[in-house]
């Protein structure tokens, strides 16, 4: 293994954020990516006008829906109009598994995705050759929005196969010209030796693994900030500013966040810039909404709700405002960065992974927030939910930095990370202190919850 001095800082203690070499401003499709917020409603609206009558046409659901309502395609003369035409939610896609909700013959679909789902059947998803085109183009454009060039090195760790992360990736690193080597996930000895033997520039792959593939390299000795790695495109899952920190501490990158699901195309809906302060929603090609969703109406700018989608280009899974029961906030401000699309701040989670622990609403990035970098602890975590009585009851299982010298010791860390808990999530919580490398590391998303209640009475 080779490796060359980064140009900065190595210290362990240093919270400062590497800085990008290649500092000239780069679009992969910069008249797109700034066209004027009026030209952009106008192309959203022609194009919502397109995705209606594809859907109407050729999806029996979409049809009876609108029919139902008496809306058709040409009802639609403005943008906000879209608020009078229905929901499409993930049971639609069950309901109608496999192929049930595609507005192409299968002879016409290039690439079909699944999602694994927790429960029942998978979610399938279907491109034609002209979607794989463009969401190459979105992901090459994300990826240069977050500091990604053509002639990098990029090493992408999302798993390869029916996930929409690995492939889809892979053909947006080729379309950015930039040269991709096919990882996907796992072996995560072999990782470390490719990241240094060949000198990725760009490490794709979820936070969490992340930071399994940077504790490996300690494991081993490896000095991952001392590597080539710059840039990490980091998403697939919920996580923290805490684990942002983290992972540019611990693997010397500018870690930037990417947002995306099966449903509306896989990776490329989303990308933070390297203002790492929001990620900009690619609105040429998708009608972002964010709603109340006990209501079903739209939230004030700025305020937290459930993000809703519509495609504007997908020809053979056109959506129709999918709620995706992420929970975001929208910002429309004008970006240093010079891209004119909207910003999604953080997604925090889904609305079905929020736990409510004695009234308390609570998503497990929240108390990863409190977590990682707290002093003695590993970045590792769990939650385990378990009902007694009729109350919900959170027990957070926490991984000690080292062992921890004497029980009274291991006492007082659980007592330490209790109180941050509750004063900084409100939440009260058993702690449970594991010896080091106790808990699962994770080799894509990582399972945050171990949710132990009866089935029937889950909040
Ligand atoms: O995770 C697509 C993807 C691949 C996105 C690679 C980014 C990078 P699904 O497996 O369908 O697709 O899971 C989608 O993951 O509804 C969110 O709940 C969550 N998620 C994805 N990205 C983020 C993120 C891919 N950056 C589901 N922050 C979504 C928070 C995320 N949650």
């Amino acid at each position: 293994m080779t490796a060359r001095p980064a140009n900065h800082s190595t210290s362990k203690t240093s919270r400062r954020k590497p800085t990008v070499r290649h500092p000239a401003r780069f679009f992969f499709e910069r008249s797109l990516e700034t066209l004027p917020r009026e030209q952009l409603a106008r192309l959203q609206l022609q194009r919502l006008r397109a995705t209606l009558k594809n859907a109407y046409e050729h999806v029996p659901l979409h049809r009876a829906r609108l029919d139902a309502l008496g809306i058709g395609p040409r009802d639609i003369r403005r943008l906000e109009d879209v608020t009078r035409l229905p929901f499409t939610v993930k049971s639609d896609l069950r309901d109608t598994y496999p192929f049930g909700l595609f507005a192409r013959p299968r002879e016409q679909i290039m690439r079909l995705h699944a999602s694994s789902g927790t429960t029942g059947k998978p979610t399938v998803v279907g491109y034609t050759a002209k979607d794989v085109d463009n969401w190459a183009s979105l992901i090459a454009r994300g990826l240069a929005c977050g500091g990604a060039r053509p002639g990098d090195l990029i090493h992408n760790a999302f798993g390869y196969g029916l996930f929409t992360g690995g492939l889809g990736m892979h053909y947006g690193i080729e379309r950015l010209g930039a040269t991709v080597l096919p990882m996907s996930g796992g072996m995560t000895e072999r990782q470390v030796q490719m990241i240094i033997d060949l000198g990725a520039r760009v490490l794709l792959c979820t936070p969490s693994y992340a930071l399994n593939i940077a504790e490996v390299a300690e494991r081993e000795g490896v000095d991952l900030r001392q590597s080539r790695l710059e840039v990490g495109f980091f998403g697939a899952e919920p996580w923290s500013e805490s684990l942002r920190n983290e992972v540019q501490l611990r693997l010397g990158v500018k870690a930037i966040d990417n947002y995306g699901l099966s449903e509306i195309i896989g990776p490329g809906v989303a990308f933070e810039c390297e203002a790492q302060d929001g990620l900009h929603a690619w609105e040429d090609h998708f009608l972002i909404e964010v709603i109340d969703p006990e209501s079903g109406t739209p939230v004030a700018e700025g305020e937290a709700g459930e993000l809703v989608i519509s495609t504007l280009t997908k020809e053979a899974l056109p959506m129709i405002r999918y709620r995706t029961r992420d929970m975001t906030r929208l910002a429309t401000e004008r970006c240093g960065c010079g891209r004119t699309h909207l910003r999604l701040k953080r997604v925090t989670g889904r609305n079905d992974d929020m736990l409510i622990i004695r009234g308390v609403n609570v998503y497990p990035s929240q108390i990863e927030a409190v977590l990682v970098g707290l002093p003695d602890l590993a970045p590792h975590y769990q939650l385990v939910v378990e009902r007694r009585g009729s109350l919900d009851e959170l027990t957070i299982e926490v991984e000690a930095a080292a062992v921890p010298a004497s029980e009274k010791a291991e006492q007082m860390l659980a007592e330490r990370v209790r109180h941050q808990v509750k004063s900084r999530v409100g939440v009260t919580a058993e702690v449970r202190v594991k010896n080091p490398g106790e808990l699962p590391r994770s080799q894509g998303k990582a399972v945050r919850v171990r949710d132990l209640r009866p089935k029937a009475g889950r909040g």
